[in-house]
C-alpha cells in the first residue's frame, strides 16, 4: 500500500508515524507511507495556505491552489490516487468496514484541513470521499488521519505478526471482543475464569464467544439490530 498525508505539520505526523507496529511496517517497506508539507506546494515567499472567507465571519480556510499542487504531484510522482480523502466533521462516519475497503487500494491519498477547513471547490473537485472520525471538533485533521492510517495499515497483510489476532479482534464478525487474562491467576482476589485454565480449547471457544454476544448486547446494542448505516440521530 502507498499512502500520502498532506498537513501543514508533516513533524507531527511523521512522529506518529515513526512509533509501533505501523512505523516497523514501514522501515520494512511493507506499506510506503509519505508525509507532504503543504507549504512546500505554495508558490509566495510567505508559504501561504490559508486566506480569510468569502462571506466574512471568523477564522480562515485553506486555499485551494497548495492542495491541489500537492495532489498533482503525487500523482505524477506514485500515479493516479485510488482515492483522495479529506478528514472533516461533515465527512461519513469511520468504521472498520471503511477501514477494510480503504485498506485494499493501492494509493490513498490523506487531507488534513487546519482552520476552518478547505475551500469548497477542493471538496467537490479533488477530494474522492470525506471522512469524520467521529462528532466532534478538533483543531486539525492530523489526528483523523493518523487514526484512519492506523486502522487501515494493520489490515494490509504482513504489518499485523499474527494474522489470527487480525480476524478474532473487536467488529470482527460485528462483534465485541471477548475478556483477556493474562497471569497472575489470582490478582487481589480478582480470580481469572476457570474454564481458561481448564485447557479444553473447544470449551473455550464456546465461552468466548459467549462473552462476545453478552458483553455486545450489554454495551453496544446497537451493534446486534443492524444499525450498521445510521448513526445515533438527536431528537
Ligand atoms: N476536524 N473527523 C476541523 C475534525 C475531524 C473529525 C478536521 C476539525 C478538520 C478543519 N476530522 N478541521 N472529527 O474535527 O475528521
Amino acid at each position: 500500500m502507498i499512502a500520502d498525508v498532506i498537513t501543514i505539520f508533516p513533524a507531527m505526523v511523521e512522529a506518529a508515524l515513526a512509533a509501533g507496529v505501523g512505523g516497523r511496517a514501514r522501515e520494512r517497506g511493507v506499506v510506503d507511507v509519505k508525509v507532504r508539507d503543504l507549504r512546500d506546494y505554495t508558490d509566495d515567499r510567505h508559504r501561504t495556505v490559508d486566506d480569510v472567507p468569502y462571506g466574512g465571519g471568523p477564522g480562515m480556510v485553506m486555499k485551494p491552489e497548495p492542495l491541489f499542487r500537492a495532489v498533482e504531484a503525487i500523482a505524477a510522482e506514485r500515479g493516479a490516487p485510488s482515492a483522495v480523502v479529506l478528514m472533516t466533521p461533515q465527512g461519513r462516519r469511520f468504521d472498520q468496514a471503511t477501514a477494510i475497503r480503504l485498506s485494499q487500494l493501492e494509493r490513498l491519498v490523506l487531507i488534513c484541513g487546519r482552520y476552518e477547513g478547505v475551500d469548497e471547490r477542493v471538496a467537490e473537485s479533488l477530494v474522492t470521499e470525506e471522512i469524520s472520525i467521529g462528532d466532534y471538533v478538533l483543531t486539525g485533521g492530523e489526528l483523523p488521519a493518523l487514526v484512519v492510517l492506523d486502522a487501515v495499515v494493520r489490515l494490509v497483510p504482513g504489518v499485523v505478526g499474527d494474522a489470527g489476532s487480525v480476524e478474532t479482534e473487536s467488529f470482527a464478525g460485528g462483534l465485541l471482543d471477548f475478556p483477556h487474562y493474562t497471569r497472575p491467576a489470582s490478582f487481589r482476589g480478582r480470580d481469572v475464569p476457570e474454564v481458561l485454565l481448564s485447557g479444553h480449547h473447544a470449551e473455550i471457544a464456546r465461552w468466548r464467544d459467549a462473552q462476545r454476544v453478552e458483553r455486545t448486547k450489554r454495551r453496544r446494542p446497537d451493534l446486534l439490530k443492524g444499525n450498521h448505516h445510521e448513526g445515533d440521530r438527536n431528537g
